[in-house]
């Protein structure tokens, strides 16, 4: 499944530590996505209440992902200090509030202290029947009106696993 843990010195920026942060609605998926990453495995999870933090080697690099839950949205900007990357979670499925995701994703690119921090938007969940493809997502979030370097997008289903490690890849070369 591409699993690209463990340290191949050389591939990617040098050796440091990351703060990356998972923000996006409730239900998206974000901490199934956390623990798949983790471990590798699909989870059942309960409604993250305060803070999962999990921590991971990726090539020679120390990964600390924060999942803060996603009903609380007034709260994510307590965790924007001293952030390495944004991992914005979508329910590709969910389409009822892609109006909502995309107030949500227009507040978080112009916000100060996350100026410089690339952000990898993750359509999740493409497993599902009748989940929006990623030009979709992309189209109804209007991506190409944001104008921003660092801002990535990929699909991927945290259930299966597929995109998840294309998507920290991509993420990972905007560190280099
Ligand atoms: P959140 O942390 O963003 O709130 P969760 O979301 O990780 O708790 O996931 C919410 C629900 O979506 C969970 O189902 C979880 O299993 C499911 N889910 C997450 N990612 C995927 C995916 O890629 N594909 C599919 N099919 N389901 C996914 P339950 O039933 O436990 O509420
Ligand atoms: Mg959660």
């Amino acid at each position: 499944m591409g699993c690209n843990f463990g340290k191949t010195k050389g591939e990617g920026a040098a050796g440091s530590d990351k703060k990356i942060l998972f923000l996006g609605l409730d239900n998206a998926g974000k901490t199934t996505l956390l623990f798949k990453i983790k471990d590798d495995e699909f989870k059942d999870t309960v409604p993250t209440v305060g803070l999962n933090v999990e921590q991971i080697t990726y090539k020679d690099m120390t990964l600390t992902l924060w999942d803060v839950g996603g009903q609380a949205r007034k709260l994510w900007k307590h965790y924007y200090d001293k952030v390495d990357g944004v991992i914005m979670v979508i329910d590709s499925a969910d389409m009822d509030r892609m109006k909502i995701v995309q107030d949500e994703l227009s507040k978080i690119v112009v916000e100060p202290g996350l100026e410089t921090v690339p952000i990898l938007i993750m359509a999740n969940k493409q497993d599902l029947e009748g989940a929006l493809s990623q030009t979709e997502v992309s189209e109804l979030l209007n991506i190409k009106e944001i104008s921003r370097k660092n801002l990535i997008f990929h699909s991927c289903s945290a259930k299966t696993g597929d995109g998840l490690w294309e998507g920290l890849e991509k993420l990972s070369k905007l560190w280099i």
